[in-house]
């Protein structure tokens, strides 16, 4: 398995690691196909005051009683593992050596869905969390920037690809995934994170 280390020679490298080929190609288009049926939600967020449509579809899949709340404004109650989430869960926990307890999957369905710049900071993944994020379908370009301020850093993630965001990336750094108006297919993202609440905390 090929595993990148990224900005070896930037003095302030981003705590993160890319493994383009995590899953082989047919891995990557089975799991597609499978996230395809998973239950989608076009969720609401409410932000500073006003409430507008989430801009991308979203779900959650986990253990029971890890209830997911961001911005806090989007609840998001897990449904149970599928056979296909449960058996990535064990390969990302068998590469990373993190553990996870649920999966919250993201569903751009055009260049036009997005997510803004945030962190994934929510207290019910407790202190310094690492984040494990799988890339199917269309490649898009992924941001990082110090939270203080600073360049955003470019990455291509792509199909069948790992990112692992690692302990210190959400305390120091905010991420995005920004629209585009390129013509572009779908893509798939499934962030594996932990929760105080999970089976194996
Ligand atoms: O789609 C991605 O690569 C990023 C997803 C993300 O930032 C999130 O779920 O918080």
């Amino acid at each position: 398995m090929q595993q990148l280390t990224l900005f070896d020679l930037n003095d302030n490298p981003p705590p993160v690691e890319y493994i383009p080929n995590f899953l082989t190609p047919d891995e990557a288009n089975e799991l597609f196909h499978h996230c395809l049926i998973l239950s989608w939600q076009q969720n609401n967020i409410t932000l500073m005051g006003k409430t507008m449509p989430v801009p991308h579809l979203e779900c959650i899949y986990g253990d029971a009683g890890c209830d997911y709340l961001y911005s806090k404004s989007v609840l998001l109650k897990p449904l149970p593992w599928t056979t296909e989430l449960l058996r990535l869960r064990c390969k990302i926990e068998l590469q990373t050596g993190y553990q996870f307890n649920i999966v919250i999957a993201n569903r751009y369905r055009t260049g036009l869905d997005s997510i803004g710049w945030h962190a994934d900071n929510e207290p019910s993944m407790g202190v310094s969390p690492a984040i494990a994020s799988v890339t199917l379908g269309a490649t898009r370009k992924f941001q990082l920037r110090p939270n203080r301020g600073g360049k955003p850093i470019d990455f291509w993630l792509e199909h069948g690809s790992l990112l692992l965001m690692k302990p210190g990336c959400q305390q120091e750094w905010v991420h995005q995934v920004p629209k585009t108006s390129k013509p572009i297919g779908e893509r798939i993202n499934l962030t594996f994170r932990p929760h105080v609440n999970g089976n194996q905390s």
